[in-house]
């Protein structure tokens, strides 16, 4: 794996404190340096995400950018692009996608990462699935020295038939790890619905979970979930934007 790092303020200068939405944008805007016209791209979904899409907008509008296609993560991505004037299409139509530009909730050493607290990981995952190329932007704070290791969820996409029963199996198999699964609710105390009309069930580590591969391989087995937000060896580079500059690791 190589990084490469890059500085934000000119030298000698006082350091520039920026917001974690300017460091997102700087990450954004980074990533679409990585577009050329003709691409078929994955548009990502999340506030910084959102900045990418709207540069990409931006550049189409200017004519610096042509014959872009774009394939939405979500519903809301669809509606933000479609607001922007960006062509659309989908998997169906087009099975292998240029270049990916997606956020992420956590990214670890391996560059393996954590997705979907904003409960769009099933889409996701199928369209940087299939990219040649999956760009990750960041700000600093998601860096994790292991995944979970945020204290936040790892979430998981379950459908809604008896969802419990799903979410006891999840915190069984993660019993040793100090594990408790809940059932993440919308801002009106219902179950949040993901955008395929499906349940997220949080998971809720203390301690590193060991083997991914094995842990990854352990939840899909269980009959109810239908995805899980682990992306393991997915990104191909992962841009971060901190207070010292931007730091572009590739695989
Ligand atoms: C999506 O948006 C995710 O998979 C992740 O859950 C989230 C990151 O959020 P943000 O960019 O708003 O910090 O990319």
């Amino acid at each position: 794996m190589e990084a490469l790092s890059l500085s934000l303020s000119p030298p000698m200068s006082p350091p520039v404190i920026l917001t974690q939405d300017e460091l997102k944008k700087i990450a954004a805007y980074k990533a679409v340096e990585f577009v050329e016209s003709g691409m078929v791209l994955g548009l990502g979904t999340g506030s910084t995400a959102k900045h990418a899409v709207d540069r990409i907008g931006e550049l189409l509008c200017q004519g610096k950018l042509n014959n872009i296609i774009g394939i939405p993560t979500s519903k809301k991505t669809q509606e933000q692009a479609i607001s922007l004037g960006i062509p659309l299409s989908d998997l169906d139509s087009h099975p292998t996608i240029d270049l990916a530009i997606d956020g992420a909730d956590e990214v670890d050493p391996h560059l393996n990462l954590v997705k979907g607290r904003g409960g769009s990981l099933l889409r996701e995952k199928m369209v940087e699935g299939a990219c040649k190329k999956f760009v990750c932007i960041v700000d600093e704070s998601k860096l994790v020295k292991y995944l979970g290791g945020s204290g936040l969820a790892l979430p998981i996409e379950v459908v809604p038939f008896c969802w419990n029963f799903t979410a006891n199996k999840l915190q069984n198999l993660f019993r040793d790890s100090g594990c408790v699964a809940k059932l993440r609710n919308d801002c009106k105390g219902e179950p949040f619905l993901t955008d395929n009309g499906n349940y997220i069930v949080d998971l809720y580590l203390k301690e590193d979970i060991g083997d991914l591969q094995v842990a990854s391989d352990s939840i899909l087995r269980i009959a109810g979930v239908v995805e899980h937000g682990m992306f393991l060896d997915m990104a191909t580079t992962v841009i971060v934007a901190g207070e010292l500059g931007i730091t572009i690791k590739n695989k």
